[in-house]
């Protein structure tokens, strides 16, 4: 069996992280170590770009494509899907990710014939064993298929990923590519995964509506891990890092196996202040980053999205990372109404609490979250090439081209190197003078100055009429045409 795993490419309107971040695709790596016994390339477009991708399929060699796809690669990915199908009508193609699980009408196009829910490890070797046998993909769980033409779904599984059980994944494909992951300026820098899920509910997001609850590693596992990677730099792809339960019992075997790398992860600001002594203890042993989901200053706009951090719990976050100088990437959303005076608001507290390193994040109503069953009436563009989280698809109260030029001036304020020099802070990543992402950072603001020219743009899913065609929950053989 020959078999070829797809990190899809980004879309051209895409603004998202491309060039600014690019990371190992470890789900892909995570599968290849399960199919060692077959002969398996992982196609990463990210650095070899679509020209390769189109040539892989067209050569006919492949039994099966399994693509990766978050939101902002459906469109990309069906034209792939027709692609390889037209060369090869035999070859199985595969879809997996965080989208096909919570919305999988958005791929029930006849090319695709197996659509994976969450998790995929403990799948896709039954997947595989079951198209070679030829005997057929009903005793798959956590699947939809195709059946003469017709989408079905699989029994249920447990939606648990049981990671203890796991191969490491298979870093040896991707070698050769190590040197060009990096995220912002940390260059030499692999993906580890120490817990999936999270407490929390925020109605934006699609992590608590695909996975159950928060599943830990065994921290024994994570450092056999660590002592694989020759990077120094080590991003926990973790949705909360500090939901984990047993971070304590982690940093003492780091500590006593004397492991020096230097870490990022992501977290919620509530968990910052509760876990502080521990936050002050993994500092000393490597931490570095923080990515942080503010999301406002505001405590109406934190309610509208269901956060369970409060302004004042955001606020003592940052104090607590500054005081251990700990470098945080902010995250804050933008909304659909907020005026001028917001936008004035949010500098205002930029600079109050001397943020240095920003990422605004339109609020983007994913469809399968909450978020989207609230806001379906609302949304201006099913284009989902614009979902990237830079571009608003949420009808505004300012006109589009003011709301993005209120954006781009925030950059441009809060990157002012003039400012970052004066508030002798590390400068972040971005403006490392030594790495592109000093050049891509300029390029990204100007895309969002060009930003608004993109919602106009048409897309397949403009004839979907209700909630139910994007997640399948009533009428599952609905197919798009
Ligand atoms: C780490 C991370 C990143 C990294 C990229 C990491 C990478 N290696 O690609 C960075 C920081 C670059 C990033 C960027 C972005 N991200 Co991000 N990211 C994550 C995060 C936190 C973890 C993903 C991860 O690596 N998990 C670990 C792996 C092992 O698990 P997994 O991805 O779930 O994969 C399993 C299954 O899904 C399945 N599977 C997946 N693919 C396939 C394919 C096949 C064939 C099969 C069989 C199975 C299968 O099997 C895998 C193993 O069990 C997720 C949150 C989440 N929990 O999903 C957000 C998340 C995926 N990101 C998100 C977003 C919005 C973005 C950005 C658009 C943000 C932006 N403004 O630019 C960009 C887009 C980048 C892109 N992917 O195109 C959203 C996606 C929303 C959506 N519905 O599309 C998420 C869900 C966060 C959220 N809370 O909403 N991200
Ligand atoms: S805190 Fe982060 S991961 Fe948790 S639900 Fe909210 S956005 Fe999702």
């Amino acid at each position: 069996m020959n078999i070829l795993l797809v990190r899809v490419p980004f879309p051209k309107m895409c603004l998202g992280f491309k060039g600014l971040t690019e990371l190992e695709p470890l789900q892909l790596e995570y599968l290849a170590a399960e199919l060692e016994e077959y002969n398996v390339k992982i196609l990463d477009t990210w650095v070899d770009g679509e020209t390769k991708l189109l040539k892989e399929m067209s050569s006919k060699k492949w039994d099966i494509i399994g693509f990766n796809s978050s939101a902002v690669h459906i469109l990309q990915m069906h034209k792939y899907a027709k692609y390889a199908k037209a060369a090869n009508s035999k070859v199985l193609i595969l879809v997996g990710g965080e989208q096909p699980t919570i919305s999988p009408g958005m791929y029930n196009i006849p090319e695709i014939d197996i659509i994976i829910f969450g998790e995929g490890v403990s799948k896709i070797g039954k997947i595989v064993s079951a198209f070679k046998s030829g005997s057929g993909f009903e005793n798959v769980p956590g699947i939809a298929y195709r059946k003469n033409g017709t989408l079905v779904f699989a029994e249920k599984d447990s939606g648990l990923s049981c990671f203890n059980d796991y191969k490491f994944p298979n870093r040896e494909l991707l070698s050769k590519y190590r040197n060009r992951y990096f995220l912002y300026g940390a260059r030499s820098i692999a993906t580890v995964v120490y817990s999936l899920g999270c407490p929390h509910k925020c109605n934006f997001c699609c992590v608590w509506r695909k996975q159950i609850g928060v599943q830990t590693r065994n921290p024994q596992l994570i450092i056999e891990e660590l002592k694989t990677i020759k990077e120094e730099w080590v991003f926990f792809c973790d949705d909360n890092f500090l939901a984990n339960t047993n971070i304590e019992e982690f940093l003492d075997l780091l500590e006593e196996n004397n492991i020096r790398k230097r870490y990022i992860i992501e977290c919620s600001a509530e968990l910052i202040i509760t876990k502080e002594k521990l936050v002050e203890r993994f500092r000393k042993l490597g931490l570095s980053t923080v990515l942080v989901g503010l999301e406002s200053f505001s405590e109406k706009d934190l309610e509208y999205v269901n956060k369970a951090a409060s302004v004042e719990q955001n606020i003592q976050s940052l104090c607590i990372l500054r005081k251990y100088n700990i470098d945080c990437l902010a995250s804050v959303i933008v909304y659909p109404q907020w005026t001028k005076k917001d936008f004035d608001n949010l500098w205002q507290n930029i600079k109050r609490e001397k943020i240095t390193f920003l990422h605004l994040q339109c609020l983007t109503p994913y469809p399968g979250t909450e978020l989207f069953d609230e806001t379906f009436d609302q949304i201006n563009s099913f284009n989902m090439d614009i979902y990237d989280m830079e571009h608003m698809v949420l009808n505004t109260r300012m006109s589009l081209k003011s709301f993005y030029r209120e954006i781009a001036k925030i950059y441009i304020k809060t990157y002012n190197p003039i400012r970052l020099i004066t508030l002798n802070r590390n400068l972040p990543f971005p403006l490392n003078p030594f790495h592109r992402s000093a050049y891509t950072m300029f390029k990204f603001i100007y895309g969002i100055f060009q930003a608004h020219k993109h919602s106009e743009v048409k897309c397949v899913f403009d004839k979907f009429k209700t909630i139910d065609e994007f997640t399948l929950n009533k009428d599952r053989n609905h197919e798009i045409r």
